[in-house]
């Protein structure tokens, strides 16, 4: 069989080659002609272990090709970005997009599987959108009276730095259009997955895989809340967190500088969007998650306070450790804000991960990329953002003598 992947970022491109690796002729496409040039080449785009190797060994194999256009395939799978709007409901243009490339390439027979992370109703639209594309699949022309294509949500589970092992090991949520649809969907799945097949309606897995981010974003919120507690109440939270956690059903998840990624800061604001009046609990945590950041800034800066001129090192910038991922990261907003508060200040940013500043950062002339070592040689104040293990194994011995705030207890 063949497959088309629609999509070659972070969930595309590694399940892309997971099928590829497991003799699945495989086309990767993608609208980034960049993109589409670096995977021809057997490069890849951004930093995930085992990724390297698996593209080129795949395209030098002749199993992935890359390509701007949408070939014919027996498995379409899709997995665009589905941002979130102002108004908190999900922007579906690029699912759509993908939807009417695929469209014209149907024959009769294919799946298509939505794996983008999106609100509850958005694949059965999806099937709605191809069988008005190509009334000819459709009753009464087809003979089972249903429409001649399987369609289903098999939303992606797997962790940011560890995508290579989870995409095999991880049980697959399979929600179909219909029960027939799901079947074949994990026909495609088991391909390359270890995991159990888990089948569902289209509309279930769509609110599981929301379910799923906003659970840990309601938790890593109430160590968050902890957080800001034993601040105000000069207790030490990560004493008070191990300390509870002996106990045999308490769990409590690490605070840090706040919740970032392009998944957890994100898919709970799809549940407020589809009931806004009952989703209290999943809001609050959001934005307790989204002000730890500016709470985190506003206590670097009262810290300056007692410098006449202040020298502040920030260690991190990505969303989480051992990633090259920026997107929505509390460390960058963090620094953003230290930057705007204090326009003098001589600040020092450190990230193994980046070779430039972020754009967010580019405009302000105070604000320099260093090595740690260096960034934290005479600084004041240094401020640990991101636990990268780079900076676990920093040397204490530099750091006598500064004030040092470590948002992730990463030190401790
Ligand atoms: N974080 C904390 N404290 C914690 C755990 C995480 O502050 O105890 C922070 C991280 O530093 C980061 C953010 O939360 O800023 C999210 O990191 P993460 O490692 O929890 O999750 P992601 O966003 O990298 O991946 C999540 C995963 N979902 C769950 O664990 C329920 C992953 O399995 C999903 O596939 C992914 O979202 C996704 O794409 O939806």
């Amino acid at each position: 069989g063949r497959a088309a992947v629609i999509g070659l970022g972070y969930i595309g491109l590694p399940t892309a080659v997971s099928l590829a690796t497991r003799g699945i002729e495989v086309v990767g496409v993608d609208v980034n002609e960049r993109t589409v040039e670096s995977i021809s080449r057997g490069e890849v785009p951004f930093v995930e272990p085992e990724l390297a190797v698996g593209v080129s060994g795949a395209v030098s194999m002749g199993r992935l090709e890359a390509s701007t256009k949408t070939p014919e395939a027996d498995a379409f799978i899709i997995a665009v970005p589905t941002p979130f709007l102002d108004d908190h409901t999900a922007d579906l243009t690029f699912v759509r997009s993908a939807v009417e490339q695929i469209a014209p390439r149907l024959n009769g027979g294919e799946v298509v599987i939505l794996e983008s992370t999106s609100p509850p109703g958005t694949t059965e639209t999806l099937s709605t959108w191809l069988a008005e594309l190509r009334p000819d699949l459709v009753a009464p022309h087809t003979s089972e009276g249903v429409p001649d294509f399987y369609v289903a949500h098999c939303p992606e589970r797997v962790l940011p730095g560890r995508i290579m092992i989870e995409m095999v090991t991880n049980d697959r949520v399979i929600g179909g259009v219909t029960t027939r649809c799901a079947q074949k969907a994990a026909e495609v799945y088991r391909v390359f997955s270890q995991g159990q097949m888990v089948l569902t309606d289209a509309a279930s897995a769509e609110m599981a895989k929301l379910v799923e981010n906003a659970y840990r974003d309601v938790n890593i919120a109430f160590a968050n809340e902890l957080s800001l507690i034993s601040e105000e109440l000069q207790l030490d939270v990560w004493e008070v967190i191990k300390v509870a956690n002996h106990h045999p059903r308490v769990n409590i998840l690490t605070p840090g500088p706040g919740v970032g990624g392009h998944c957890i800061a994100v898919d709970p604001w799809f549940i407020v969007g589809a009931a806004p009046a009952l989703s209290r609990l999943i809001r609050v945590a959001r934005e307790i998650n989204d002000e730890k950041p500016h709470h985190v800034a506003a206590q670097i800066v009262r810290k300056t306070e007692r410098f006449r001129t202040p020298t502040v090192a920030c260690l991190g910038l990505t969303y989480k450790a051992n990633v090259d991922d920026f997107r929505e990261s509390p460390a960058l907003d963090i620094v953003v804000d230290i930057a705007k508060a204090l326009p003098d200040l001589d600040l020092r940013v450190a990230e193994p991960f980046a070779t430039t500043l972020p754009e967010e950062l580019s405009g302000f002339s105070h604000v320099r990329l260093q090595r740690a070592t260096e960034a934290i040689e005479d600084a004041d104040i240094v401020v640990l953002l991101v636990d990268h293990d780079h900076f676990r194994s920093l040397s204490r011995s530099r750091l006598e003598g500064k004030v040092v705030y470590d948002t992730r207890g990463l030190w401790r």
